[in-house]
């Protein structure tokens, strides 16, 4: 499984929309959650590369918009930098995971074939969003679906395909998400369907289907932990009830893990600043678990 690799690329990011506290997401997993020794007892190496530090120089600032979008330069900035961290992972055959941050760190980590497990479709642009918050933007970003945007066309090439996304524990899309959805035909599993199919099934036919559009096979999860149900993962900002179950969320990781055709993972929206201690403790902790069935903890063979 996941042959050749044997090094993870620990990437801590953060930015983009303006809730403070998400940004801590990979200081929390990274001390309180151990996640460095964690994935080291599944006899992986680890190599971390933590970008808070620079970030927090970054900080965004009022004046920083273009029309409705929020923290434009610094989104660029801090992407930029994500996409660098990414690329040379990959380049260098290590798996790079890279933890949120919110989800406009995608616009920096996102490549081949990409199962985006959500409860936001997150492909808004800058004329049909109502919030102006980036993470509610990468997928149209990086698919040229939005046009160029200061600070992110002097580096950012969109040429994703979007042939290569599956959507899986969609439930809170803007009406305007939804038209672009269905007119662009991307192939998207929402809770209806996994409701409707069960999560086993669900999960065969995104990856029978990336199989098909993305004939170099390699493939990113990205994981939101507002993804999963609020009731297993509350300190997010953005939750939203009838979510993943914590068995669906790790069954979909555990599947991944057993194509062998990882290259990358990203986990976002922890928020450690939100809910009481209790479920604080409960979002890091399963941040933590995520990665751990990423990197094959719990299958036997
Ligand atoms: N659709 C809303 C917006 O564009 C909310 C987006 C929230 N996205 C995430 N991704 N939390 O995980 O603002």
């Amino acid at each position: 499984l996941l042959k050749g690799q044997q090094t993870v690329a620990l990437i801590g990011a953060g930015g983009g929309q303006p809730k403070g506290g998400v940004d801590h997401g990979p200081t929390v997993l990274f001390n309180e959650g151990k996640l460095v020794s964690q994935i080291e007892a599944l006899d992986w190496k680890v190599e971390v590369e933590d970008h808070f530090p620079e970030f927090v120089h970054l900080k965004p600032n009022g004046n920083d918009t273009f029309g409705i979008l929020k923290n434009v330069k610094y989104t660029s900035d801090v992407t930029h930098k994500i996409h660098n961290s990414v690329k040379k992972a990959c380049e260098d055959g290590k798996l790079a995971l890279t933890i949120g941050g919110d989800h406009s760190i995608a616009i920096g980590t996102i490549k081949l074939g990409v199962i985006w497990v959500d409860a936001h479709g997150d492909i808004n642009t800058a004329e049909s969003t109502s919030s102006g918050n980036l993470h509610g933007c990468p997928v149209a970003f990086v698919s040229g679906l939005q046009g160029p945007i200061p600070h992110f066309q002097d580096w950012l090439k969109p040429e994703f395909d979007l042939k290569r996304i599956v959507y899986i524990g969609l439930r809170d899309l803007d009406g305007p998400e939804k038209q672009i959805i269905r007119e662009n035909n991307i192939k998207a599993f929402s809770m209806h369907e996994v409701d409707k199919w069960g999560i086993g099934r669900v999960v065969d036919a995104a990856i029978q289907y990336l199989y098909q559009t993305t004939p170099d096979s390699e493939e990113e999860p990205a994981e939101h932990v507002d993804g999963l149900d609020p009731s297993v993962a509350p300190a997010t900002g953005t939750p939203v009830r009838g979510g993943l179950s914590f068995r669906e969320g790790h069954y979909i990781m555990e599947a991944l893990h057993q194509t062998g055709s990882l290259v990358a993972v990203d986990i976002t929206e922890v928020n450690p600043e939100l809910g009481t201690v209790m479920e604080r403790e409960t979002t890091i902790s399963i941040g933590c678990s995520l990665v751990r069935s990423v990197l094959g903890e719990g299958l036997l063979y």
